[in-house]
């Protein structure tokens, strides 16, 4: 049986991966708009990752005899203005979803809750993962700058990442 304090913890998550999934749809978006199909490939997939994120949340905390409550979401911005600056979100979103997940680790270390704190190692670890690739796109984006040749040829190797990105075991 969850702690209420667990519970509502969890369902902050939720929130949070759900937002993170509306976020990364309207990066999406941005991009098809500006003719960029890799970079719109990959934010698509990346979004279904995020709901996944989310669903795994949903049924963990209805399992554990909680209610998994869907709740109202903050509209996620609608133009990003450069690539760079749309990877700089996505790296800063990815830091501020690390430090949620790891208040709630906290959380469950505080209420001994030793099952939800074994749960959350998969998120643990995930951040890690997700982290580490939009530093790593950040790093080539700010190589390139606004050299339209570079961006193409960005474009296609950020097609190569999205088979990484769905193939994540949820
Ligand atoms: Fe759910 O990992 Fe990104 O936000």
């Amino acid at each position: 049986m969850l702690a209420k304090k667990i519970e509502i913890a969890l369902n902050e998550q939720i929130r949070i991966e759900a937002e993170s999934s509306q976020v990364y749809l309207s990066m999406a978006c941005w991009a098809e708009t500006q003719g960029f199909e890799g970079v719109a490939q990959f934010m698509f997939a990346h979004s279904d990752e995020e709901r996944m994120h989310m669903l795994k949340l949903v049924k963990f905390v209805n399992e554990r005899g909680g209610h998994a409550r869907i709740s109202q979401l903050a509209a996620p911005p609608i133009d990003f203005g450069s690539f760079k600056e749309m990877f700089q979100t996505l790296f800063d979103h990815e830091v501020m979803v690390s430090k949620s997940i790891n208040d709630l680790v906290h959380i469950t270390l505080e209420e001994r809750d030793y099952a939800t704190h074994n749960f959350l190692q998969w998120y643990v670890a995930e951040q890690i993962e997700e982290e580490a690739l939009a530093r790593n796109i950040l790093d080539k984006i700010n190589l390139i700058g606004d050299d339209k040749g570079g961006l193409y040829l960005f474009d296609n190797d950020v097609k190569q990442l999205v088979g990484q990105v769905s193939d994540t075991p949820v």
